[in-house]
């Protein structure tokens, strides 16, 4: 007899998955219902790629929510707590979906193309919000899943790359910006993005038949840069203060709570979900805001853990102000450094808390995000 376990219909495979395998994928994790790579085996090696190299990452987990149709822009602009108006074709923008009382729903990437939008999401389930919000509204649009698939390049050498494949016109867009392509006859859309610091790309793959295509090509131009596959790096997006969306932020937590309300607008005619509750957020302030904590001392790797759970941070009295979402040992500031929600009357005391460690409470400073 034989029992199946493991891979079923409902976790999805990438286009790139045969790709992964070939370079040697280690481990993964489920991301919007499909497999996302998390290591080749070396993440030391991984982080320095990152930040000195050039690494490529399966990031196709990052699904596309469309929006098509004559309401398109009514539409997006509903589900977005952003005023778009001014947004042009060719454009990204980093950009908060919320529900009717604030909360975060999602921080997706949204593009703007000729015809249509793409809500580039993180993990959480927008088809059937944006389905549900256009339905109920009456907007006269298309709201799909798209064959899209990106593929991250991140490096400061990703520039140097993708303008080898492409051209030397990438190295005029703009941060967030795009341009469909083709790569000898593979359909993309090429947009300055990524999830780290580092500067690089991402390729839109439009046609999930190629994935190997694509990745063999960009591997192959990637030989001279000494290439290297990577995937989203926990070290360097904490270093970098980017949100993990349903890790750092908890179901009720608002734009503002999560560190984006730089990229929330509550002062604009544009009307969208939320935008009342988000009002009064940014009118009484937030209760609390995501703030970097450095542990007092040098990172001596006994420290930084993997968090499974949100874990307490609590004053120098012993009350609990808040809850720590990540911790790492950061090469770059010899530190142990955590990001964390706490109480907005704590951070702005600028009060030491302390965590629990795995060596027993240890004393840290809040500081601002990002750490680098
Ligand atoms: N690329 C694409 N889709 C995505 C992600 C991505 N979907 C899921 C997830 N990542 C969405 N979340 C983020 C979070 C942060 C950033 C991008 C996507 C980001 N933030 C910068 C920052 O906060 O410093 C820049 C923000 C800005 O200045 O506008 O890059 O990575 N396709």
């Amino acid at each position: 007899m034989t029992i199946n376990v493991g891979l079923s219909p409902r976790i999805r495979k990438t286009p790139f998955h045969n790709a992964t395998l070939r370079a040697g994928v280690e481990a993964f994790t489920v991301y919007n219902k499909m497999l996302l790579p998390l290591t080749y085996g070396d993440l030391e090696g991984e982080y320095r790629k990152l930040t000195t190299g050039v690494t490529i990452w399966d990031v196709s987990c990052e699904r596309q929510v469309e929006v098509s149709g004559p309401d398109a822009d009514a539409c997006v602009q509903f589900l977005t707590a952003r005023d778009l108006s001014k947004m042009k074709v060719g454009q990204g923008k980093y950009v908060a979906m919320c529900d009717h009382d604030g909360r975060l729903l999602n921080d997706p990437v949204l593009l703007k193309l000729e015809d249509r939008y793409w809500f580039s999401i993180a993990d959480s389930d927008m088809l059937m919000w944006a389905r549900a919000v256009a339905a109920e509204k009456g907007f006269d649009v298309e709201v799909c899943e798209p064959d899209v698939s990106p593929l991250g390049i991140q490096g400061p050498k990703a520039e140097d790359l993708v303008a080898d494949l492409f051209g030397d016109w990438i190295r005029e867009l703009r941060y967030f910006w795009f341009k469909p392509a083709e790569l000898k006859d593979i359909p993309v859309v090429v947009c300055r993005s990524g999830w780290s610091k580092q500067g690089g790309f991402e390729l839109f793959l439009q046609d999930s038949a190629r994935g190997d295509d694509l990745w063999d090509l960009v591997w192959a131009a990637g030989e001279k840069y000494d290439i290297g596959p990577a995937a989203p790096n926990h070290i360097e997006r904490v270093e970098g203060g980017l949100l993990s969306f349903g890790g750092d932020n908890t179901p009720d937590s608002n734009p503002l709570e999560c560190g984006m309300g730089g990229f929330v607008d509550v002062d604009t005619d544009a009307d969208y979900i939320g935008k009342a509750a988000l009002q009064r957020v940014v009118a009484d302030g937030p209760e609390r805001l995501f703030v970097g904590l450095i542990l007092d001392g040098d990172a001596t790797g006994a420290d930084a853990w993997p968090l499974e759970h949100r874990t307490p941070v609590r004053s120098s009295a012993g009350q609990e102000v808040g809850t720590m979402s990540a911790i790492v040992d950061s090469p770059v500031m010899g530190k142990t450094i955590g990001m964390a929600q706490i109480q907005r009357a704590v951070v702005e005391a600028g009060d030491p808390v302390t965590v629990e460690s795995p060596s027993g409470p240890r004393t840290a400073t809040i500081t601002q995000l990002p750490f680098v």
